[in-house]
């Protein structure tokens, strides 16, 4: 007898989401930065175990946006909360003292679903003993169903996550095929790849705003694909940030996206990047984020 569950990984932005999809479906199908804000929409990874299909949603972190692109950000995340029967709130256990949760738990609470709270980054803990503490605190704000601490980048008390949400899943058919691990399409996670490149290339001068977009995507008969992206960002000045000097940035953008985009696919890939200045990308892409 099959069953499934959907479940959102939901949480403040930075908190290990994306990281732990991936260690779950056991391959790179969302990007992980050390910057807030890194997922701009939501990304089902799936898992089965037995008769069961896992079906998680890596969302957006949740905060009070502002702008425009940060407000689409946010209305994605509320989307995959929507759609999920158990949520699983991520706490950043070595930041947790310094965050204030009750806002984001007095929203999720209207949801009326599960929710269960996962302490993660123990690994960078330095003292174990704030963890129970933590927990205690955490579970005081918010009547939580069951807490976990765990480790999403070793690993580490993820197994556990598992068994607890196995045990709470639903009869009825399975959502997806047994072999598909993600719905992201190959494209998504090629521009993706790239946009990870630019976050670590460009550190602390990365432009609030730019998204990255396929242009062509042209598969071969040596079954290499020619992948042709544009990034687009909303001022000319940002323009010799990205390029550096003498465009060497922009190049070894392209040769660790490549690398990795060539490593996802399994095959050779050549990756051309392109830089436009488009003012208004974000009104134009907005509202088709995740589509
Ligand atoms: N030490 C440690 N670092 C972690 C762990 N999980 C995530 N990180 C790091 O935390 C940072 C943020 O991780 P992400 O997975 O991108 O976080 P996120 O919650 O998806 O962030 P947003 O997409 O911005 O909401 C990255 O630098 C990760 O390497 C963990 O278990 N231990
Ligand atoms: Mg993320």
């Amino acid at each position: 007898m099959q069953k499934t569950l959907v479940i959102a990984l939901a949480g403040c932005p930075n908190a290990g989401k994306s990281t732990l999809i991936n260690k779950i479906v056991g391959q790179k199908i969302a990007i992980v930065t050390s910057k807030c804000q890194t997922t701009r929409f939501n990304t089902k990874g799936i898992t089965n175990i037995d008769d069961t299909q896992l079906v998680f949603i890596d969302t957006p972190g949740l905060f009070k946006p502002s702008r425009p692109l940060e407000k689409s950000i946010v209305k994605q995340a509320n989307l995959g909360l929507e759609e999920a029967d158990l949520i699983c709130f991520i706490v950043d256990a070595t930041f947790a003292k310094k965050q204030d949760f009750s806002s984001i738990l007095k929203q999720l609470q209207t949801l009326k679903k599960p929710i269960i709270l996962l302490l993660n980054k123990v690994d960078a803990l330095k003292i174990k003993s704030e963890l129970l503490q933590l927990s205690q605190d955490m579970n005081r704000l918010y009547d939580f169903d069951s807490t976990f601490m765990i480790s999403a980048k070793k690993g580490t008390g993820i197994n556990e996550v598992l068994n607890y949400i196995q045990a709470r899943a639903i009869e009825g058919p399975w959502l997806f095929d047994q072999d598909i691990a993600s719905h992201i399409t190959d494209r998504n996670l090629a521009e993706e790849i790239t946009r990870e490149a630019l976050y670590y290339a460009l550190g602390a001068e990365l432009p609030y705003a730019l998204e990255v977009q396929t242009e062509l995507w042209e598969d071969k008969e040596d079954s290499s694909v020619k992948i042709n992206q544009v990034i687009h960002i909303l001022k000319a000045s940002q323009k010799k940030i990205i390029l550096g000097t003498r465009g060497q940035k922009l190049k070894s953008i392209g040769q660790r996206a490549r690398e990795q985009i060539a490593k996802i696919l399994e095959r050779n890939v050549h990756l051309f990047l392109y830089v436009k200045v488009k003012p208004d990308w974000i009104e134009r892409s907005v509202a088709g984020f995740g589509n």
